[in-house]
């Protein structure tokens, strides 16, 4: 991580952890946003952004299909980093089909970090919006992003989706809060569990929440309401790397996807829809998730799974 805009020491993935061992996140340092909601004056224009991902990770691959949906990728350019996190973090190589820095000419994401803050302390996490105009990070954070994405381009952007629809508000908050907590930091929390107790936690707030999820899904096809939401979105990020990373690294192995019916239905829907497709890299997934030494020493990856559901133009891209 950065300590006051050094990189201070070899990369590690336990962000934080508490008295009994359990996995917390760090919080985002960038927070502003785009339009009139910008306390620093970042204007809606096509051109001026860029957004650095990894397809790996999913809270930078829930940007990326918004901005997606949203139709902003004529607005919005994308920088894709290496799947595996390195001593320096997130790299940009142009190998294992991610891109160089064609923005910023950086070689590792950190630098942009101490680009926006010269004595930034912290961890350098994709997603980054970038604004290329002043040369300083809009956002780290992917749940703003997402709403950026959704609101403050205004006509730059497809105004015929809204992901957070005022009348769905207070839901859609709620059954976020409960997918964050449980589902997609949930699986973290028992990949990085450091007891056995904060492992067992975890895994049953995850399983509680695919349980929940199915009796949802069995009654309606989106989440909220009857159409898309951003809550889908979150959903699908966690649902696309159950099976090929959180089941076998993260020991999330109750029971498979497939005794879930209703959910793996929608995840198949889900795949039918071009952005969130093409957010998936069954490789990168992979090949990142498995490159983390503390959880896999030997840095084998796995042969399989050979999931049925995943068309096998997202299972190449090899890493
Ligand atoms: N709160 C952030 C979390 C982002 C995050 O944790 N990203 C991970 C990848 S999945 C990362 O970049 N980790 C690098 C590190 O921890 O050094 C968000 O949702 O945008």
């Amino acid at each position: 991580m950065l300590i006051n805009g050094r990189w201070a020491e070899t990369w590690q993935p336990v962000q934080g952890s508490d008295d009994d061992g359990r996995f917390i996140r760090q919080r985002s340092g960038f927070r502003d946003r785009v339009g009139a909601d910008s306390a620093r004056g970042f204007r809606p224009e096509k051109g001026r952004y860029h957004l650095y991902v990894a397809y790996i990770c999913p809270w930078a691959c829930r940007t990326l299909i918004a901005l997606r949906l949203k139709r902003l990728d004529d607005v919005i350019g994308v920088t894709v980093v290496d799947p595996r996190l390195g001593e320096q973090g997130w790299r940009f190589s142009g190998e294992f089909g991610s891109d160089r820095d064609v923005v910023n000419g950086a070689s590792y994401l950190h630098e942009l970090y101490t680009r926006a803050d010269s004595s930034y302390t912290g961890r350098a996490t994709v997603p980054v919006l970038w604004d290329k105009h002043s040369g300083t990070i809009v956002n780290n954070e992917s749940a703003d992003i997402l709403r950026i994405f959704d609101r403050d381009f205004g006509v730059l952007a497809d105004d015929g989706l809204v992901l957070r629809p005022v009348d769905l508000e207070d839901e859609i908050d709620a059954v976020n809060e409960r997918l964050y907590a449980d589902f997609n930091n949930g699986v973290y929390q028992a990949g990085f569990a450091g007891t056995q107790k904060a492992y067992e936690e975890a895994v049953g707030k995850v399983f509680a929440t695919l349980d929940w999820l199915e009796a949802r899904l069995a009654r309606s096809a989106w989440l909220v309401g009857n159409r898309l939401t951003e809550t889908d979105i979150r959903a699908f990020v966690t649902l696309i790397r159950f099976e090929l990373a959180y089941y076998g690294l993260f020991k999330c192995n109750l029971r498979p996807l497939a005794a879930y019916p209703a959910v793996s239905n929608y995840l198949v829907r889900l795949l039918e829809i071009p952005a969130f497709a093409s957010s998936v890299r069954a490789e990168h997934i992979k090949a990142g998730y498995y490159s983390i030494a503390a959880l896999n020493p030997s840095g084998i990856v796995p042969a399989g799974p050979r999931l049925d559901y995943l068309p096998e133009t997202l299972a190449s891209d090899k890493a």
